[in-house]
């Protein structure tokens, strides 16, 4: 089988973990490296998290540190979904892993360029990282095979009425990727929020009884709480891990072709990314946006991973 060769640039995160545990374990991926970026909260509690995950979880991937600031914006984090921490809720051993010497904007050019353009790129926290590697380098826009990113949403925002978590916590290094002219599926709130984590999924995860199945439980069990509390939803959804799925298993998801546009106009639509499902703008298609899942379909191949772990 072709593996399909993957960076995932992520802040974990609850979801993030998820993602992180699909993308190392599903035989159909070739997880390259880990770039970590500030977002769900600060870059000095989100790196140490990804590394943690990767101790606790025996995965040898490399692991590099990306931007901690956003590129324009005033830093916004969300403690209110994944607590002080960013990543609350597991409790890990001391942490001896350690992140490589490369930063992460470094490692992402030189492996892009060093490529066959057979490279996709997973953002799924803020674009920082991947904004400031195409503006630094822009011949690695010619390599990246496609961008499957988490962020946005055509109807809803949950960060303010308007906007998504990602894209609202870096608008301008939204607009540099969106703008970019790579191949971009967009994974955003309307899609990933039938993702919901209910308590049934999070029963099946834990009865595998290994490592995978009980830190599945740790961190959905907090999510589960948290999205209750503040959106009234069943489950917390795992929203970055719908990107891993698409490129495991499109036949999952439906998409539709739209051109999307980030709002960096500073008011109060300020980081939505402007959606045009009727093709009102008549401008060429950038991004092919989430519309649905098959929620029974999704689940089994997030289970197929978890039981991989030992
Ligand atoms: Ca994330």
């Amino acid at each position: 089988m072709m593996r399909q060769k993957i960076i995932l640039d992520c802040d974990p995160g609850h979801d993030d973990a998820i993602a992180l545990m699909v993308a190392a374990r599903h035989p159909a991926i070739e997880l390259l490296g880990v770039t970590v970026v500030a977002g769900n909260q600060t870059l000095d509690k989100t790196l140490p998290n990804a590394l943690h995950l990767c101790q606790h979880l025996g995965l040898d991937v490399p692991v590099y540190a990306g931007m901690p600031r956003p590129l324009v914006r005033e830093q916004v984090v969300a403690a209110n979904i994944h607590g002080e921490s960013g990543l609350d809720g597991p409790v890990f051993a001391p942490l001896t892993r350690q992140a490589e010497k490369t930063p992460a904007v470094r490692y992402l050019i030189d492996t892009l360029l060093a490529s066959d353009g057979d490279i996709a790129l997973v953002p799924v926290g803020p674009l920082t990282n991947i904004a400031v590697a195409i503006r630094s380098e822009p011949r690695i826009l010619q390599k990246i095979q496609r961008i499957v990113l988490m962020g946005g949403a055509y109807g809803l925002g949950n960060t303010t009425p308007a906007a998504e978590f990602n894209i609202y916590a870096d608008p301008e290094a939204a607009h540099v990727v969106f703008s970019s002219g790579v191949p971009i599926a967009m994974m955003g709130l309307d899609l990933t929020n039938q993702t919901a984590c209910t308590m049934d999924v999070i029963e099946r995860m834990e009865g595998f009884g290994n490592v995978g199945g009980r830190l599945f439980g740790d961190i959905m069990r907090f999510t589960w709480k948290t999205q209750h509390e503040a959106y009234g939803l069943d489950g917390g959804p795992v929203h970055d891990v719908t990107c891993v799925a698409y490129l495991i298993d499109p036949t999952i998801f439906t998409m539709k072709e739209m051109y999307v546009e980030v709002d960096r106009s500073g008011g109060p639509s300020y980081g939505r990314t402007v959606c045009d499902y009727f093709g009102t703008t008549g401008k060429p298609a950038n991004c092919q946006v989430g519309i649905t899942l098959d929620g029974d379909r999704f689940w089994d191949l997030v289970a197929d991973c978890v039981a991989r772990y030992n």
